[in-house]
Protein backbone atom coordinates (compact mmCIF):
# COMPACT_ATOMS: atom_id res chain seq x y z
CA UNK A 1 0.00 0.00 0.00
CA UNK A 2 1.39 3.44 -0.77
CA UNK A 3 0.92 6.30 1.72
CA UNK A 4 2.21 9.85 0.55
CA UNK A 5 3.65 12.07 3.63
CA UNK A 6 2.08 15.33 1.73
CA UNK A 7 -1.11 14.58 2.04
CA UNK A 8 -2.47 16.19 4.44
CA UNK A 9 -6.18 15.35 5.46
CA UNK A 10 -8.46 18.88 6.07
CA UNK A 11 -10.87 19.06 8.89
CA UNK A 12 -14.53 20.03 8.05
CA UNK A 13 -16.41 22.22 9.64
CA UNK A 14 -19.48 20.56 10.38
CA UNK A 15 -18.50 17.38 12.00
CA UNK A 16 -19.84 13.24 12.36
CA UNK A 17 -21.26 14.58 15.62
CA UNK A 18 -23.30 17.63 14.07
CA UNK A 19 -25.17 15.14 10.86
CA UNK A 20 -25.74 12.64 14.06
CA UNK A 21 -27.21 15.70 15.79
CA UNK A 22 -29.39 16.88 12.89
CA UNK A 23 -30.44 13.16 11.93
CA UNK A 24 -31.45 12.17 15.37
CA UNK A 25 -29.49 8.63 15.05
CA UNK A 26 -26.20 7.61 14.63
CA UNK A 27 -24.73 5.90 11.48
CA UNK A 28 -24.03 2.53 10.92
CA UNK A 29 -22.69 -0.05 8.87
CA UNK A 30 -24.40 -3.40 8.36
CA UNK A 31 -22.28 -5.90 6.92
CA UNK A 32 -24.09 -8.59 5.53
CA UNK A 33 -22.03 -11.67 4.45
CA UNK A 34 -22.84 -14.82 3.36
CA UNK A 35 -22.92 -17.49 0.02
CA UNK A 36 -23.64 -16.08 -3.28
CA UNK A 37 -27.92 -16.92 -3.53
CA UNK A 38 -28.07 -16.64 -0.01
CA UNK A 39 -30.34 -13.79 0.17
CA UNK A 40 -27.53 -11.04 1.43
CA UNK A 41 -29.27 -8.46 -1.46
CA UNK A 42 -32.89 -9.47 -0.77
CA UNK A 43 -32.98 -8.97 3.20
CA UNK A 44 -30.62 -5.98 2.96
CA UNK A 45 -33.04 -4.68 0.54
CA UNK A 46 -36.31 -5.44 2.57
CA UNK A 47 -34.57 -3.62 5.36
CA UNK A 48 -33.57 -0.47 3.97
CA UNK A 49 -37.39 -0.52 2.62
CA UNK A 50 -38.35 -0.61 6.24
CA UNK A 51 -35.48 1.98 7.66
CA UNK A 52 -35.98 4.61 4.93
CA UNK A 53 -39.87 4.42 5.43
CA UNK A 54 -39.18 5.09 9.31
CA UNK A 55 -37.02 7.95 9.45
CA UNK A 56 -33.47 6.88 8.47
CA UNK A 57 -31.11 7.95 5.61
CA UNK A 58 -29.61 4.69 3.98
CA UNK A 59 -27.78 3.69 0.84
CA UNK A 60 -26.85 -0.11 -0.19
CA UNK A 61 -23.93 -1.07 -1.64
CA UNK A 62 -24.24 -4.24 -3.48
CA UNK A 63 -22.24 -7.07 -5.25
CA UNK A 64 -23.26 -6.80 -8.48
CA UNK A 65 -23.86 -3.17 -8.49
CA UNK A 66 -20.29 -1.88 -7.00
CA UNK A 67 -19.16 -4.71 -9.82
CA UNK A 68 -20.24 -3.28 -12.51
CA UNK A 69 -18.91 0.25 -12.00
CA UNK A 70 -16.14 0.76 -9.47
CA UNK A 71 -14.98 -2.32 -8.81
CA UNK A 72 -14.91 -3.64 -12.75
CA UNK A 73 -11.49 -4.15 -13.10
CA UNK A 74 -11.58 -6.97 -9.98
CA UNK A 75 -12.12 -10.72 -10.76
CA UNK A 76 -13.16 -13.60 -8.50
CA UNK A 77 -9.09 -14.37 -7.57
CA UNK A 78 -8.61 -14.10 -3.97
CA UNK A 79 -6.98 -11.15 -4.44
CA UNK A 80 -9.16 -9.25 -5.98
CA UNK A 81 -11.89 -10.22 -3.27
CA UNK A 82 -9.64 -8.65 -0.63
CA UNK A 83 -9.40 -5.47 -2.82
CA UNK A 84 -12.96 -5.78 -4.01
CA UNK A 85 -13.79 -5.23 0.23
CA UNK A 86 -11.36 -3.25 1.08
CA UNK A 87 -12.85 -0.14 -1.47
CA UNK A 88 -15.92 -1.11 -0.08
CA UNK A 89 -14.74 -0.89 3.18
CA UNK A 90 -13.75 2.65 2.52
CA UNK A 91 -16.20 3.63 0.43
CA UNK A 92 -18.73 2.93 3.77
CA UNK A 93 -16.42 4.07 5.75
CA UNK A 94 -17.05 7.72 3.89
CA UNK A 95 -20.74 7.14 3.55
CA UNK A 96 -21.17 6.33 7.41
CA UNK A 97 -18.93 9.61 8.25
CA UNK A 98 -21.76 11.35 6.31
CA UNK A 99 -24.74 10.20 8.33
CA UNK A 100 -26.18 7.26 6.57
CA UNK A 101 -27.15 3.91 7.45
CA UNK A 102 -25.12 2.11 4.99
CA UNK A 103 -26.15 -1.63 4.31
CA UNK A 104 -23.64 -3.82 2.23
CA UNK A 105 -24.56 -7.18 0.50
CA UNK A 106 -21.18 -8.67 -0.59
CA UNK A 107 -20.13 -12.53 -0.29
CA UNK A 108 -16.61 -10.96 1.66
CA UNK A 109 -15.54 -14.66 2.23
CA UNK A 110 -12.46 -13.54 4.11
CA UNK A 111 -12.43 -13.05 7.83
CA UNK A 112 -9.51 -10.98 7.65
CA UNK A 113 -11.52 -8.66 5.27
CA UNK A 114 -14.32 -8.31 7.46
CA UNK A 115 -12.19 -7.58 10.53
CA UNK A 116 -10.59 -4.78 8.14
CA UNK A 117 -14.27 -3.19 7.47
CA UNK A 118 -15.01 -3.32 10.96
CA UNK A 119 -11.92 -1.41 12.23
CA UNK A 120 -12.05 0.97 9.88
CA UNK A 121 -15.48 2.39 11.03
CA UNK A 122 -15.00 1.53 14.06
CA UNK A 123 -16.39 -1.08 16.01
CA UNK A 124 -19.34 0.77 17.56
CA UNK A 125 -20.39 1.30 14.19
CA UNK A 126 -20.42 -2.07 12.58
CA UNK A 127 -22.86 -4.28 12.36
CA UNK A 128 -22.21 -8.01 10.78
CA UNK A 129 -24.84 -10.21 9.56
CA UNK A 130 -24.77 -13.22 8.74
CA UNK A 131 -27.01 -14.33 6.40
CA UNK A 132 -26.25 -18.24 7.17
CA UNK A 133 -27.99 -20.62 4.19
CA UNK A 134 -26.17 -23.71 3.71
CA UNK A 135 -24.60 -24.43 0.06
CA UNK A 136 -27.11 -27.47 -0.65
CA UNK A 137 -30.34 -24.22 -0.36
CA UNK A 138 -28.45 -22.00 -2.18
CA UNK A 139 -27.37 -24.19 -4.95
CA UNK A 140 -30.71 -25.94 -5.20
CA UNK A 141 -32.16 -22.21 -5.53
CA UNK A 142 -29.36 -21.18 -7.64
CA UNK A 143 -31.75 -17.93 -9.03
CA UNK A 144 -29.13 -16.82 -11.14
CA UNK A 145 -28.10 -19.87 -12.38
CA UNK A 146 -24.57 -19.76 -11.38
CA UNK A 147 -23.98 -23.09 -9.34
CA UNK A 148 -25.01 -24.97 -12.18
CA UNK A 149 -22.48 -23.34 -14.62
CA UNK A 150 -19.65 -23.90 -12.07
CA UNK A 151 -20.89 -26.90 -11.10
CA UNK A 152 -19.95 -27.66 -15.18
CA UNK A 153 -16.46 -25.88 -14.40
CA UNK A 154 -17.68 -22.45 -16.64
CA UNK A 155 -17.21 -20.53 -13.80
CA UNK A 156 -13.44 -20.63 -11.86
CA UNK A 157 -13.22 -19.93 -8.05
CA UNK A 158 -17.09 -20.53 -7.46
CA UNK A 159 -17.35 -19.39 -3.88
CA UNK A 160 -18.29 -22.73 -1.97
CA UNK A 161 -17.45 -25.16 -5.19
CA UNK A 162 -13.68 -24.08 -5.35
CA UNK A 163 -13.12 -21.24 -3.54
CA UNK A 164 -13.94 -20.40 0.59
CA UNK A 165 -16.14 -18.91 2.61
CA UNK A 166 -14.91 -18.69 6.21
CA UNK A 167 -17.84 -18.17 8.37
CA UNK A 168 -18.12 -15.46 10.82
CA UNK A 169 -17.55 -16.44 14.70
CA UNK A 170 -18.93 -13.82 16.53
CA UNK A 171 -21.89 -11.61 14.09
CA UNK A 172 -23.88 -9.79 15.75
CA UNK A 173 -26.49 -10.87 14.00
CA UNK A 174 -26.98 -14.20 12.55
CA UNK A 175 -29.96 -15.40 10.65
CA UNK A 176 -30.71 -19.09 9.48
CA UNK A 177 -33.30 -17.96 6.18
CA UNK A 178 -33.94 -22.14 5.45
CA UNK A 179 -37.67 -22.43 6.22
CA UNK A 180 -38.18 -18.33 6.66
CA UNK A 181 -39.95 -16.34 4.09
CA UNK A 182 -38.52 -13.21 3.13
CA UNK A 183 -41.04 -11.36 5.67
CA UNK A 184 -40.04 -13.69 8.57
CA UNK A 185 -36.35 -13.01 8.13
CA UNK A 186 -37.03 -9.63 8.12
CA UNK A 187 -38.72 -9.72 11.22
CA UNK A 188 -35.74 -11.95 12.75
CA UNK A 189 -33.46 -9.07 11.78
CA UNK A 190 -35.53 -6.16 12.92
CA UNK A 191 -35.94 -7.68 16.07
CA UNK A 192 -32.00 -8.10 16.20
CA UNK A 193 -30.96 -4.72 14.14
CA UNK A 194 -33.46 -1.86 15.75
CA UNK A 195 -31.61 -2.15 19.59
CA UNK A 196 -28.30 -1.55 18.22
CA UNK A 197 -29.82 1.63 16.17
CA UNK A 198 -30.42 3.26 19.16
S1 LIG B 1 -16.77 -11.06 -3.08
O1 LIG B 1 -16.34 -12.46 -2.85
O2 LIG B 1 -17.26 -10.42 -1.85
O3 LIG B 1 -15.71 -10.27 -3.72
O4 LIG B 1 -18.00 -11.17 -4.10
P1 LIG B 1 -19.10 -10.06 -4.45
O5 LIG B 1 -18.47 -8.77 -4.81
O6 LIG B 1 -20.13 -10.05 -3.38
O7 LIG B 1 -19.75 -10.62 -5.79
C1 LIG B 1 -20.56 -11.77 -5.73
C2 LIG B 1 -21.54 -11.82 -6.93
O8 LIG B 1 -20.82 -12.05 -8.14
C3 LIG B 1 -21.41 -13.11 -8.90
N1 LIG B 1 -20.30 -14.06 -9.17
C4 LIG B 1 -19.62 -14.81 -8.29
N2 LIG B 1 -19.78 -15.06 -6.96
C5 LIG B 1 -18.88 -15.91 -6.37
N3 LIG B 1 -17.87 -16.51 -7.00
C6 LIG B 1 -17.69 -16.30 -8.33
N4 LIG B 1 -16.66 -16.90 -8.96
C7 LIG B 1 -18.59 -15.43 -9.02
N5 LIG B 1 -18.69 -15.01 -10.32
C8 LIG B 1 -19.73 -14.16 -10.38
C9 LIG B 1 -22.57 -13.65 -8.11
O9 LIG B 1 -23.73 -13.21 -8.80
C10 LIG B 1 -22.51 -12.97 -6.74
O10 LIG B 1 -23.74 -12.39 -6.38
P2 LIG B 1 -24.56 -12.77 -5.05
O11 LIG B 1 -25.46 -11.59 -4.85
O12 LIG B 1 -23.60 -12.96 -3.92
O13 LIG B 1 -25.32 -14.00 -5.40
Amino acid sequence: MSTNENIIPHQHTITLEDRVKKNGYRPKLLWFTGLSGSGKSTLASALETYLHQNGFQTYILDGDNVRSGLNKDLDFSDDSRKENIRRISEVSKLFVDAGLIVLTAFISPFREDRATARSLVGDENFIEVFVDTPLEECEKRDVKGLYAKARAGKIPNFTGIDSPFERPENPEVHIETVGLTVEESLNVLLEKILPLLK
